[in-house]
């Protein structure tokens, strides 16, 4: 029978717009289950998304819409991205399901009966925002003294009211004594210690309910209608509810305990002490390995809202391709450790390992065996030493991918992944292929050219889980249309005589960032202002916090505005976000105006358009290109639109 795998990731919360760290879990979690799948094994792959709780009500009540309408809305933005991001999940589970529900109920109704839940008045810090209670020393105070939750840094309230609590304190021992008799059980180990750390105090007992009176968007506790389940008592549940606990034993059994239960670093606690007590009062055991990973931030900065830099992975995937976007999220960053994602470091990854690596391998043995030995797979031959070197080479390097993708270490899978891919051009670039051809040597070519395509055939295999398109499509290229680990670790795997498809470049060489990319990054730099170069960050906030002093007609009167037509326009040769555009005025010849708006058009939409221009400003140097005026926008920190006028009135016409 084939192994059985069993993984998850958090159910994400359905409110909230699936930004880069959702996908980074969720796709760390479909490469290993492709590989695993790869491997012949029975995967299953949940994933899903968290839809009670205050914050959906709220803002359900706020589009004027039923919780459960604007939920099954929401959730259409993950169930589309995880399409985009070819993500190969068994299950998708909601929970606000009915299979769902059923099973927080009867485990409820389960847990109450043996007296693991009672009910107890209660009083304490309620944030919303977070759905739960802080003790006084948790709270954090702001500066007017109000109360702040020191997770989100929104106001708390003083609640005091009747819950039920789950006695999580009661398993505390048990808990401590399976991450000890466990070292596994929470990945990386820093985050293993901060548990164990954790564990030192008292845990208590959980609070496990909310009035119904203050949330009614929860799973009703059954023996109460007065009291909706809590957020997390929910959510936690659906790992086992998803596979039939309580609704099908047998199905159950044959999953749980999960392999792996993927998660931030962030839901640490819940994952550990909320979700490993409840597996312990319901007799089960925990998965075998939670592995907590890092945190992303965007552009140096943590990725927020009010900073305009979460970044949208389908922007991602619209610029840079779903492969691109797996394949640099993987690569970019330790599993465990935290990581900094950047456009800048997307394209610098790019070309340096698919462009410059893997694509250019694919290139060039396709390209030379097509040219010179009629494109066709041709005889190994008998090898040599620096064959068999390559070839051993090959063999480590594949069992180090294996035990990478394993032990979830991406970024040292990619690096096994580039020692193939480095081999064979070296081997290449050693053994002279176009040297052979030229002396005539065609069997030694014919051999040099195989371990090459061999190469690229093994490249490709390890490149499935992570790009599964460009994977597949190299090695269709070689006439491979089922892969398979078979030869995964010989360089004897393609079939002699099979015709082989050059094709246009696997991964071609990006110059630019692509142009929304471009838009979007200079939103969040902020600063896009015509006519001259971007302000430095601190000048840029002076700006924007000193508001401008009343000035007569008379300071007004100094600046001279002129209608202009935009006659032609280019990209600046120094400055992504700059135009060269000259612009008639009415004068003799045009003028030379740089403008900073390119992050938002390009030179073709500008040409034709009626502006207005600041005529009379002292010419400026920006980027070593003169600007002789500066051209008015929309937009304080980006170009939101050109000011254009209405009628095409002659260029020179004074505007006032
Ligand atoms: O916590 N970097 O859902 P959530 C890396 N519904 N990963 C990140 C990230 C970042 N900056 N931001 C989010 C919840 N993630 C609960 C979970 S489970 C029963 C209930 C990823 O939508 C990471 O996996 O806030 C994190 O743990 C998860 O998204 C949180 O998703």
């Amino acid at each position: 029978m084939a192994e059985n795998f069993y993984i998850t990731t958090p159910l994400y919360y359905v409110n909230d717009a699936p930004h880069i760290g959702h996908a980074y879990t969720t796709v760390a979690a479909d490469v290993i289950s492709r590989y695993r799948r790869l491997k012949g094994h029975d995967v299953h792959f949940l994933t899903g998304t968290d839809e009670h709780g205050q914050k959906v009500f709220r803002a359900a009540e706020k589009r004027g819409m039923g919780a459960q309408e604007h939920v099954d809305d929401l959730v259409q933005r993950f169930v589309a991205l995880w399409g985009r991001l070819d993500i190969t999940h068994d299950d998708f589970i909601r929970t606000t399901e009915p299979r769902h529900k059923r099973v927080v109920q009867t485990v409820l109704q389960r847990l109450y009966d043996r007296g693991e839940i009672h009910k107890e008045s209660y009083a304490g810090w309620y944030s919303t925002s977070e759905e739960r209670y802080w003790t006084d020393k948790d709270v954090v105070v702001g500066p007017d003294g109000t109360k702040l939750c020191p997770t989100s840094g929104l106001p708390v309230e003083w609640i005091e009211e009747e819950n039920y609590f789950f006695k999580m304190g009661a398993y505390a021992d048990r808990l401590r004594a399976w991450v000890q008799e466990h070292p596994d059980w929470i990945r990386p180990e820093a985050r293993r210690n901060e548990l164990l750390g954790a564990l030192k105090k008292d845990i208590g007992d959980l609070c496990i309910t909310r009035p119904k009176s203050r949330l009614p968007w929860g799973i009703p506790i059954p023996w109460d209608d007065d009291y909706v389940t809590y957020v997390w008592f929910d959510a936690l549940l659906n790992y086992i509810s998803a596979v039939g606990f309580t609704a099908d034993d047998e199905a159950f059994a044959h999953r749980w305990p999960a392999n792996f239960q993927l998660l931030g670093k962030d839901i640490l606690t819940t994952h550990t002490i909320y979700w490993g007590t409840m597996l312990f009062a319901l007799g089960l055991t925990p998965a075998d390995c939670l592995y907590a990973h890092g945190w992303w931030t965007v552009e140096g900065r943590k990725m927020s809202k009010s900073v305009g830099n979460v970044v949208d992975p389908n922007l991602l995937v619209d610029a840079y391709g779903s492969d691109s976007v797996r394949y640099v999220l993987m690569a970019e960053k330790a599993f465990g450790a935290d990581g900094d994602f950047s456009h800048k470091g997307f394209q610098l990854r790019y070309n340096a390992d698919l462009a410059n690596k893997i694509g250019n391998l694919a290139n060039r043995a396709l390209t030379m065996t097509t040219n010179w030995l009629g494109g066709v797979v041709p005889e190994l031959g008998p090898a040599t030493e620096q064959d068999q070197a390559l070839a051993a080479e090959v063999a480590s390097a594949v069992a180090e991918y294996d035990k990478a993708v394993e032990a979830l270490q991406y970024h040292e899978a990619v690096e096994a992944l580039l020692r193939v891919a480095v081999a064979g051009n070296e081997y290449i670039q050693v053994q002279e292929p176009w040297a052979l051809n030229k002396d005539g040597q065609t069997e030694r070519l014919a051999g040099v050219l195989r371990r090459s395509l061999e190469i690229c055939r093994v490249t490709a295999t390890l490149l499935l889980p992570l790009c599964p398109g460009k994977g597949a499509d190299l090695l269709t290229r070689m006439g491979i249309t089922t892969a398979t680990l078979e030869s995964i670790d010989s360089l004897d795997g393609l079939t002699v005589g099979q015709a082989l498809t050059v094709g246009e470049p696997l991964f071609p060489r990006m110059k630019d960032l692509p142009a929304a990319i471009a838009e979007a990054l200079a939103q969040v730099e902020g600063g896009t202002k015509t006519g001259g170069d971007a302000p430095s960050k601190n000048k840029k906030k002076s700006r924007k916090a000193e508001p401008k002093q009343p000035i007569t007609v008379d300071d007004f009167g100094k600046v001279e505005l002129k209608a202009g037509r935009i006659v032609s326009a280019a990209p600046h040769p120094d400055a992504e976000r700059l135009l060269v555009l000259q612009v008639d005025l009415g004068e003799a010849s045009p003028r030379q105006i740089v403008a900073g708006i390119a992050s938002r058009y390009g030179s073709e939409a500008v040409v034709g358009q009626s502006v207005i221009v600041v005529a009379n400003l002292l010419p400026a140097d920006l980027r070593g290109v003169e600007s002789q005026g500066m051209l008015l926008a929309a937009g304080a920190k980006a170009v939101l639109g050109l000011a254009t006028l209405s009628e095409d009135v002659p260029p020179g016409t004074v505007i006032r």
